[in-house]
């Protein structure tokens, strides 16, 4: 039979894992190969990913793959959004990238609207919301801070493209991820040349610009020592994990709405073009790249980050997420609610403390002890996707029929009806590994095996099978969200 194999390496902020693919008769089917921690490192007032770790962890990866003679057709790269590495004109990587969770960049948008480019005028270029992590602002600060690593950069290689230029020796600037950057404009698909220049950079500073599914080359011969593969090439995917997520909702037309739930939860739609109005840029809402000219409207949410940083710190709770969530389900609904977004939970030093504070702070009950405290931020997380739901249907050019959750958080069959109940519509949950199946789609693409992305949600629906959740308890999920409208409003006040 004709199988055809495909190496995929998707990293989130907190965990990563080497998967591999296999395309048979319009099915396609995964095995992970390997699971690793991503951990943030603090050190000299810094937050850093370890970028050698993380290329460690691929080429263990790459090595199991060669052990197994796995027939593998090419290897494409994922990760997390904004940041990027210096490479300097040696061709040396300039330290380890400091990773969007640093508080260098906080107040940075503020000081930047003032002294470079106006606020309004950066939105109408690039459409992308206003988060003070993005590459543009963090580009800003470093020079602020006279960055060495930036100081002596010739490139800036966004995080996948860093990785896939370790694998190939190749330099390239892959439009999705590119695009998370507020330094793309939508319409010209090319970063701007004056918001680039406002942080002392221009074209020349980033590699050739690819669309997901382009091939970038192959392992160099170092690499191909170091695993035992041949030289095989590296492609872009969809190198924003968003981007390789959504290409993968197996949704059956375009009347839907998208969860992508891991550390962060981004909700949107998919559009054919930007939605760059008043009422998006007073929403804060994205328009990143998608493939196939397809546009991700959405707005970040704080995902399962307070849940993720809380478990770190709970001695405890149990350790399998079933038992510690059964928990939290024993416990009254709605005794405490938080909006996950507020800026105290971006990297609070303790996230079971700030919890605690907002609930104060909001003359709330104050959750003791994990199984108060999931309860409540799942709860919360759904009542937020609520509010966010309001704004996309508001600015939707369609009626959205139906929500399909994707990634990890899609496996919480709790939040999922929680979701269900707080937005009243209809939840389609999987797949689970959605970024890993979309990065898979676009080598498979690559490679001539599929053809547009109605093609590979042909193939991922009937390859999986997803839950389905229908709304409950519509009355008191109802008063819930006028409470959290309230305690978000008092708080901001
Ligand atoms: C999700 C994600 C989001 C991006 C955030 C930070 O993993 O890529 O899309 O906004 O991480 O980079």
């Amino acid at each position: 039979e004709d199988k055809k194999y495909f190496f995929a390496v998707d990293l989130g902020a907190t965990s990563g894992r080497t998967i591999i693919g296999t395309l048979t008769e319009g099915k396609i089917e995964l095995e992970e190969l390997t699971r690793f921690d991503n951990n943030l490192i603090e050190t000299g007032g810094h937050f850093y990913w370890d970028i050698y770790a993380l290329y460690f962890e691929i080429i263990k990866g790459l090595k199991l793959a060669a052990q197994r003679e796995l027939p593998i057709r090419s290897i494409g790269i994922d990760t997390w959004g904004v940041d990027f590495v210096c490479v300097g004109k040696d061709g040396a990587l300039l330290r380890n990238p400091l990773s969007y969770r640093d508080p260098h960049t906080f107040g940075m948008m503020e000081d930047y609207f003032e002294r470079a480019i106006d606020k309004a005028k950066v939105y109408d270029i690039t459409g992308i919301q206003f988060m003070n992590f993005n590459s543009l602002f963090q580009l800003y600060a470093m020079r602020k801070n006279n960055d060495s690593a930036l100081a002596g950069a010739e490139k800036i290689l966004f995080v996948p493209d860093a990785l896939s230029y370790m694998l190939t020796g190749k330099m390239v600037c892959e439009y999705t991820i590119a695009s998370t950057s507020q330094m793309l404009d939508p319409r010209t698909k090319q970063l701007d040349e004056q918001l680039l220049a406002s942080v002392g950079l221009s074209r020349d500073n980033f590699g050739r610009m690819v669309n997901p599914a382009t091939e970038i080359g192959v392992l160099t011969k170092e690499v191909q020592q170091l695993t035992g593969l041949g030289a095989i090439p590296v492609i872009a995917v969809a190198g924003h994990d968003t981007g390789s997520a959504v290409a993968a909702v197996p949704a059956k037309d375009e009347k839907f709405a998208y969860l992508s739930s891991g550390t962060w939860s981004l909700m949107g739609i998919e559009t054919r073009n930007a939605i760059i109005n008043d009422l998006s840029y007073e929403r804060n809402f994205t328009n990143e790249g998608g493939i196939d000219g397809t546009t991700r409207f959405l707005k970040n949410i704080c995902g399962m980050w307070l849940y993720e940083r809380c478990r770190k710190e709970w001695t405890d709770a149990p350790k399998s997420h079933t038992e510690l969530i059964a928990a939290a389900m024993e416990q009254p609904a709605f005794q405490s609610i938080i909006n996950p977004d507020d800026p105290m939970f971006a990297n609070p030093a303790s996230m079971v403390e700030a919890i605690k504070d907002y609930c104060r702070q909001t003359g709330q009950h104050v959750p003791e002890g994990y199984a108060e405290i999931c309860r409540c931020i799942f709860e919360s997380l759904a009542l937020r996707y609520r509010q966010v739901f309001n704004y996309l249907r508001e600015m939707a050019s369609f009626p959205i029929e139906v929500l399909h959750i994707i990634g990890g958080g899609s496996l919480n069959a709790y939040l999922n009806q929680f979701t269900a109940n707080s937005l009243g519509i209809e939840v389609l949950a999987g797949p689970q590994e959605g970024t890993a199946i979309g990065n898979i789609m676009l080598q498979a693409k690559a490679s001539g095996d599929v053809g547009d992305i109605w093609d590979m949600r042909r193939i991922i629906a009937a390859s999986i099978e997803l839950k389905r959740f229908e709304p409950t308890d519509k009355d008191q999920w109802d008063n819930a969200y006028g409470r959290f409208l309230k305690i978000v409003e008092s708080k901001q006040a």
